[in-house]
């Protein structure tokens, strides 16, 4: 399937390090993907079930074998179940995140959380008054931990909706009772989920593909929410900073430390440990220049956001990475760390360390971080990271960074605007900028790395459309050169006048996966000053190489709040027309917004400039014909 590298990867970095790797025998993810081949068909299509020990069972889409399991399902109940289980393991994903900051905050106000502060009072003030939280003639403390008691009550089940549901546009807020799925508790949903796709509850899948919009909501405007905005109260919100990306952020003569995960409890304290004069000094005496800290996928996204610190590349280099052996180590929290690493780590020098009591992985030693040892712990694997440095062989880093810009927050936007959304809608009416589209997610071997990413964000900002990406997406986009100073050359004359005036690229990074709340937010902003629904603005969202549970619920919590979006790899779905059907067609009258799937970012690039056009055309703006 694959016949040469470049089928594999598109960037440099890429290419050449995936061919250092194959020459020093390791084993990559492609290798992997390569072997699983013929892949699964009934799984593919979501037609199997082993939900229960009567199975597993399948269906046969083409009609010849059985079309029922042992109990009786049909491949519509199965493919529901089998959607709505993976938006539940993505929602739990990203709000279990949320929780674990939660905690963090709790703990700063009680003083447990050893070495963490409050960043932004501001936001916290901000946040406080959203949850009805007291904040005049009081102290940050005593408000901080009210605002974690009060947002861990949305975790449970002791209020009809959540609280953040409230910067929603009204529309879109009655719609969703309406439908019934606003949504309660954030573990509610995800545990109801579980509860309506055992054996023998919720056999309707409608029934069932609306509780997974519900579900999906509650991450969306719950769990997710909550991250990003506890991170910004703990660690600063974002404003724009110059930053690098790719493999050439190593540093041949420092001791080089990646942080790879998402969750920022653990890499902020990794970056203070390692701008600390103790830890410089004793790097300095080893014999390296400094400490040079990188990232890898959105914990990398985080730290990126809020302090400039570079990327070394995203989901699927972060096996390629350590095949510079240039990494002394590599530090994990959770989610999306591959359980190869340890063995490609073992074919080098690198140190793996894993940090959390829920992520543990072969080949990792395991020094778990908890609020009140964060900061010990973050100065002991340091330490154990410069003593590795010694150990380093050869270096192979093929390439030079690429500068790039990072840290939009809604707050830097329309900061940048001049403090209203009301530039940018003008903009937008006035058909400068046509629309605008969130880019998000990951890699997947199943398409060439960042090749959807970087095609269909070429394909819309020439044709005027604003681009905000996240997560994986956002480093691919960076390494291409979008975010640079002169890649407006790259946009539409229309948005090229824009962003030139305001002096930002045409592609603004907007964070890491739980960062996607941002979007919403922003949004929501315009909805509100247009005096529309989300899913009437010229906007769309777009997966062009998603991989993750995670990725499903955020396709799902966008499309149930409006928004349009175009996913790359189909989702596992085609073994029930009628879904299908409903995800592709019927949602446009449910939700106002449905998805498509389009894995050519050329085509996709067409049917998102087409709705937005649609779109345009629909609020009486001046539309074109694509
Ligand atoms: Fe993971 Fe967030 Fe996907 Fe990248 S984009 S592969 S989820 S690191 Ni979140
Ligand atoms: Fe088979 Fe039904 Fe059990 Fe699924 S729940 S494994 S379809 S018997």
């Amino acid at each position: 399937m694959y016949d040469t590298i470049k089928d594999k990867t598109l960037p440099q970095d890429g290419q050449l390090l995936l061919k250092k790797a194959e020459a020093d025998g390791v084993e990559t993810v492609w290798a992997r993907h390569q072997a699983q081949q013929p892949q699964c068909g009934y799984c593919e299509m979501g037609a199997s079930c082993r939900i229960c020990i009567m199975g597993p069972c399948r269906v046969d889409p083409f009609g010849q074998g059985p079309q029922q399991g042992v109990c009786g399902a049909d491949a519509d109940i199965i493919v529901a179940r089998n959607l709505g289980r993976m938006i539940a393991a993505g929602a739990a994903s990203h709000s279990d995140h949320g929780r674990d900051l939660v905690e963090v905050l709790a703990g700063v106000a009680d003083g447990t959380a050893l070495g963490y502060t409050i960043r932004d009072e501001d936001k916290l003030r901000r946040l406080a008054a959203e949850y009805g939280v007291a904040v005049d003639g009081r102290e940050a403390l005593a408000i901080a931990g009210d605002l974690a008691d009060a947002m861990q009550e949305d975790y449970g089940t002791r209020k009809k909706g959540l609280a953040l549901l409230a910067r929603a546009p009204e529309a879109r807020r009655a719609l969703w009772q309406k439908l019934g799925i606003t949504p309660r508790g954030i573990d509610r949903e995800t545990s109801e989920m579980m509860h309506r796709t055992h054996m023998g509850v919720d056999n309707d899948w409608q029934s069932i593909l609306l509780h997974a919009l519900r579900n999906a909501l509650s991450d969306g405007w719950g769990g997710s929410m909550i991250a990003t905005e506890v991170s910004d109260i703990l660690y600063g919100t974002p404003t724009p900073r110059p930053t690098a990306v790719n493999a050439g952020v190593l540093k041949k003569d420092q001791v080089n430390i990646i942080v790879h995960g998402h969750n920022p409890v653990v890499s902020e304290m990794i970056l203070q440990a390692c701008l600390s004069d103790e830890m410089t000094a004793l790097a300095q005496a080893k014999g390296a220049a400094g400490i040079n800290l990188a990232g890898v996928c959105c914990t990398g996204n985080e730290l990126l956001m809020r302090h400039g610190v570079p990327m070394a590349g995203n989901h699927l280099m972060t096996e390629l990475i350590l095949s510079t052996g240039a990494v002394d180590m590599m530090i994990v929290d959770y989610q999306c760390i591959m359980p190869s690493l340890g063995t490609v780590a073992s074919c080098y020098h690198t140190k793996m360390v894993s940090t959390s009591d829920k992520a543990r992985f072969p080949h990792m030693d395991h020094h778990e971080f908890h609020p009140d040892n964060a900061a010990e712990k973050a100065r002991e694997v340091v330490r154990e990271a410069v003593e590795n440095y010694l150990r380093r062989g050869e270096v192979y880093i093929p390439v030079e960074p690429v500068d790039s810009l990072g840290g939009f927050s809604v707050e830097a936007v329309v900061g940048a605007l001049g403090g209203t959304p009301e530039p940018l809608l003008e903009a937008i009416k006035a058909g400068k900028i046509r629309g605008a589209v969130g880019i998000v997610g990951c890699n997947n071997p199943k398409i060439k790395q960042d090749y959807g990413h970087v095609t269909l964000t070429r394909r819309l900002i020439e044709n005027d459309i604003l681009v905000v990406d996240t997560g994986c997406v956002a480093v691919a986009n960076a390494k291409a050169g979008f975010k640079l100073a002169d890649a407006i050359a790259m946009a539409g004359p229309g948005l090229k006048e824009i962003c030139g005036a305001l002096g930002v690229p045409p592609v603004l990074h907007f964070g890491s996966c739980v960062d996607n709340v941002r979007i919403l937010v922003l949004l929501s902003a315009l909805a509100d000053a247009l005096g529309c629904d989300i899913s009437d603005l010229p906007v769309a969202g777009s997966a062009p190489e998603w991989y993750s549970e995670k990725a499903a619920a955020i396709g799902c919590y966008f499309v149930a709040s409006g928004v349009y979006t175009v996913l790359g790899p189909m989702p596992p779905v085609t073994g029930s027309m009628n879904i299908v059907k409903l995800l592709t067609e019927g949602l446009e009258d449910v939700v106002g917004a449905t998805f498509a799937v389009e894995p050519d970012p050329e085509k996709a690039a067409l049917l998102i400039r087409r709705r937005i056009e649609d779109k345009r055309r629909a609020l009486g703006l001046p539309a074109a014909s694509v």
